[in-house]
């Protein structure tokens, strides 16, 4: 790929779309030090990597400093800090059991990114054929599963049999588990709505009649409101992190919550009283489900209301922030064009910022499983084609199945900074769908400074670029759009060629929309937005 970070997105979204562990390398210094963003995204979203990285020979360690040996610096203690393991190769004897750490540690207990990092002179080596058993079942996840403790699981009971409104808010951690058919019986069984956060998504169909998609600051009004109509939250595999709890403000800080969770560190970290399972989402949720299948519940939840307010969401009118100008597109109107054109085998990767909000709450998944990639665990932008072309990979090298496309939806921001990624696509005959929301800004942090400096902004406009014109340089069929009527049918083209040619779609579209929900004032259920 052109840049390191590209490298360690495409490697971890190729983790993300497989179920196995992703790899990557990196040349000594420079390479190593564009690793960071790839690793911690890949650390705070659990996402199990291998970074191989190359360093000065051994004798060298003297010159390390300000360079003396080409490029060298501290890039150990500098990594060391995004990653679960740093393994330093010592000697070509120890590489295989090294290599074997690093691939065990990454994909173990809550998954994340390792480094090995192998010397000049240890790679210039000849080794020995390793006297070493290599076993493919390390490179997958979940690999080992934990059960909870069943007086864990009566104590849920007990706090569920008092509740007459419980919701199901299910993270990347119920996703990367499969968990999703058991959670669809604890739902079931507690007769209560599903709510995901944004990584998540997918871990149910949005289609499903409890189903009220995605909660928090980049979700979907439906899933705050219930949210703030339950009176006890079951976590599954979510660090309830800022943007799921729209700050911590939701669930209230009073509403009993139940947090099963892999990783005890998380439970509890948000919300102090919570009834802790210490498990594996999928066994968690299915321990749960047996136990209440047998116990008197009074879950008395207004399914009707819900069907409503999930009609209207998704296919009722549109309320814009400001009326629609011509030969400007709104994302809104993207999004449904997108989900009406594309089909279920298609999967979904956004760039950081507004692109995966609008993916989060405007477009339904009406299909489970791991379909929508988007980078919460670090939000850098740059992060949507490389991890396209990962998911493209895994879909051409049969990773995962192949009927569908991927499409990638990014800002121009965002797309600016790993656009050098179409020849990847073109030379891998990758045949990514990309669309560009060009607004001609850095439209988030425009609407926060317009909200917190009104009298005070500098801008963050761009001059007016054809992204369009800089992809068809690099290889690709390219369209730009302003109607919505050319937006279909060069999404129809784009989706239906079978030149495996990568195709960058560029719309026009405005500065003002977002689809960032407003965050709460207050932790009590009296405190407002
Ligand atoms: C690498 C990186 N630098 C800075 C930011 C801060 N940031 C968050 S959103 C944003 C604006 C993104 O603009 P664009 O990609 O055009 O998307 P838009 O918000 O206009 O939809 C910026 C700069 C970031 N997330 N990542």
């Amino acid at each position: 790929m052109h840049d390191e970070r590209s490298g360690v997105y495409a490697a971890d979204a190729y983790a993300r779309a497989t179920g196995t562990i992703g790899v990557c390398d990196a040349t000594v210094g420079p390479g190593a030090s564009n690793l960071v963003s790839g690793l911690v995204e890949a650390s705070s979203s659990s996402v199990p990597l291998l970074a191989i990285v190359s360093d000065i020979p051994i004798a060298w360690e003297h010159r390390r400093a300000h360079g003396s040996a080409s490029q060298a610096f501290e890039q150990r203690s500098f990594l060391e800090a995004c990653v679960k393991y740093y393994g330093r190769v010592g000697s070509t004897a120890s590489l295989p059991e090294m290599l074997h750490a690093c691939i065990r540690l990454a994909t173990s207990g809550r998954p994340g990114p390792t480094v090995l990092e192998v010397p000049d002179d240890i790679f210039a080596e000849l080794a020995e054929d390793a006297d070493f058993p290599a076993s493919r079942e390390y490179g997958v996840y979940p690999r080992l599963r934990s059960a909870p403790d069943p007086s864990d699981i009566a104590r849920a009971v007990a706090m569920l049999q008092h509740s007459q409104r419980p919701i199901v808010v299910v993270g990347g951690g119920a996703l990367r588990a499969d968990a999703g058919p058991e959670i669809l019986e604890l739902a079931q069984v507690l007769g209560c709505p599903i709510a995901t956060t944004l990584t998540g998504k997918g871990v149910v169909a949005e289609t499903h009649p409890m189903a009220v998609s995605v909660v928090g600051r980049f979700g979907v009004p439906m899933a705050n409101s219930a949210m703030e109509q339950a009176d006890c939250v079951i976590f599954i595999g979510s660090k309830t992190g800022q943007t799921t709890t729209l700050n911590w403000t939701l669930p209230f800080l009073d509403t009993p919550v139940i947090h099963i969770d892999i990783d005890p560190g998380e439970i509890g970290r948000s919300y102090h009283n919570s009834v802790a399972l210490l498990s594996d989402a999928k066994l968690g949720a299915a321990a749960l489900a047996e136990a209440l299948r047998t116990s008197v519940l009074s879950t008395d939840w207004d399914r009707a209301a819900i069907r409503q307010m999930q009609e209207d969401w998704w296919t009722g009118p549109i309320a814009f922030k400001e009326a629609p100008v011509e030969g400007v597109l709104k994302p809104q109107d993207v999004m449904r064009t997108l989900r009406r054109v594309m089909s279920d085998d298609d999967l979904i990767v956004s760039d950081a910022s507004l692109a995966s909000g609008w993916i989060g709450g405007r477009f339904m998944l009406r299909q489970a499983g791991r379909r929508f990639f988007a980078p919460r665990g670090l939000a850098g932008l740059g992060w949507g084609l490389p991890a396209a072309v990962g998911v493209s990979e895994a879909m051409a090298s049969g990773g995962i199945p192949a009927e569908g496309r991927v499409v990638c939806v990014a800002g121009d921001g965002g797309w600016g900074y790993s656009l050098a990624e179409v020849e990847t696509a073109l030379r891998r005959r990758l045949p990514i769908v990309s669309v560009i929301l060009n607004n001609s800004t850095l439209g988030w942090i425009k609407h926060s400074a317009a909200a917190r400096y009104p009298d005070a902004m500098v801008s963050q406009d761009f001059e007016r670029v054809s992204y369009a014109h800089s992809a068809e340089g690099l290889g690709a069929n390219v369209a730009t759009v302003s109607e919505l009527d050319q937006l279909e049918l060069a999404l129809k083209t784009a989706l239906s060629d079978q030149s495996r040619v990568p195709w960058v779609i560029e719309a026009t579209t405005c500065k003002i929309e977002t689809p960032v929900l407003p965050s709460r004032v207050s932790t009590s259920s009296k405190g407002g937005y």
